[in-house]
Order: C-alpha cells, then structure tokens, then sequence
C-alpha cells in the first residue's frame, strides 16, 4: 500500500482505497462537501494490494474503502457515510425531511459514481435514461464532486488524469 499523503504521525481520518472505485468515491464526495480534511492511503487493487497483510489487518473482507478514524475501523462506504454524517455534523449531507433524505442521499452520494462508472468505464448511452442523465448533468460540476471524481485521485495514473 502506497501511502499517498503527508507523513508521519496523523489524528485526521485516514482513507484506504482505490482512484478507481466507485464506493469510494460516493464516500469522496460526502468528505469533501463537509470540508473535512483526510488521509489518502492508496490500496492498488490492480495490483492485489487489498489481500496484503496489512490491509487485511484493517479489513479481513478485502474491500476498500476502509476508513479510520481514531480507534475505529469502518469498512463500508454506506457505514462510513453514516458514520461521518453523525461524527461530523457540519454541512449536512441530508435534509431532515425523510422524504427528501431518501432522493437526496441517493441522488448526490451514489447515483453519480455509478453513472460516471457506467459512461466512462462502460461507455453506455445515456441518451436512453434521460432522468439519470438529468441528475447526472445537475450534480456532475458540483466542486465537491468533480473532486471526487476518479480521474483526479492521489493514485491516479497519469493517462486516466483528467
Ligand atoms: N459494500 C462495500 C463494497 C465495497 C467493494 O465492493 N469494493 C470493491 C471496489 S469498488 C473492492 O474493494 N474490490 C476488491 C476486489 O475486487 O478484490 C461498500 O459499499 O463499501
């Protein structure tokens, strides 16, 4: 695992995972749109990083992302969600209307990296979903999401930079 921050000793959250993966990148945009400052620890899983020993340690599932945050470990990006959502109440992620939270959480956190993993990585026509595209167009120039976005992760390889 390649550690892809600053060094030394850290009280911020630490985050393992992959420039690639879409979990964490629903886990990416709720960090930034609440403006807390992380730990990027690269987990090359193209390269089998996340059966290390030292990742298994942190996780036994395999999978990132993996979040820790002082003594806990959470592996689950819709756990880390909660977990940040509570921990970290600034800027909201989710209105109290439970209603709104519902199609808010969806749309904002998970349908983007899904649809930008399905245009750019399945190049499928989103002509054919106009109301995904909608959301899609409405959320994709966000700040807090474009930087969320793969192409532009500490581990990112050069060629799929954006
Ligand atoms: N339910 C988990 C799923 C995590 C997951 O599937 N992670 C994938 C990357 S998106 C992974 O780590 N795969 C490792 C592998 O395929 O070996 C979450 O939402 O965090």
């Amino acid at each position: 695992m390649a550690e892809t921050g600053g060094g030394g000793e850290s009280t911020k959250p630490q985050l393992y995972s992959y420039w690639r993966s879409s979990c964490f990148c629903r886990v990416r945009i709720a960090l930034n749109l609440k403006g807390l400052d992380y730990e990027y620890k690269a987990v090359n899983l193209a390269k089998g990083e996340q059966f290390s020993p030292e990742f298994l340690k942190l996780n036994p599932l395999g999978y990132v992302p993996a979040l820790v945050d002082g003594d806990i470990v959470i592996s689950d990006s819709f756990a880390i969600l909660m977990y940040l959502e509570e921990k970290y109440p600034q800027n909201p992620l989710l209105p109290k209307d439970p209603k709104l939270k519902a199609i808010n959480f969806q749309a904002d956190l998970f349908l983007v990296p899904q649809i930008h993993a399905a245009i750019n990585i399945f190049n499928v026509d989103m002509n054919e979903y106009p109301l995904l595209s909608c959301i899609y167009e409405a959320h994709k120039d966000v700040p807090a999401i474009q930087n969320a976005m793969p192409e532009k992760q500490p581990d990112t390889p050069a060629e799929a930079r954006a």
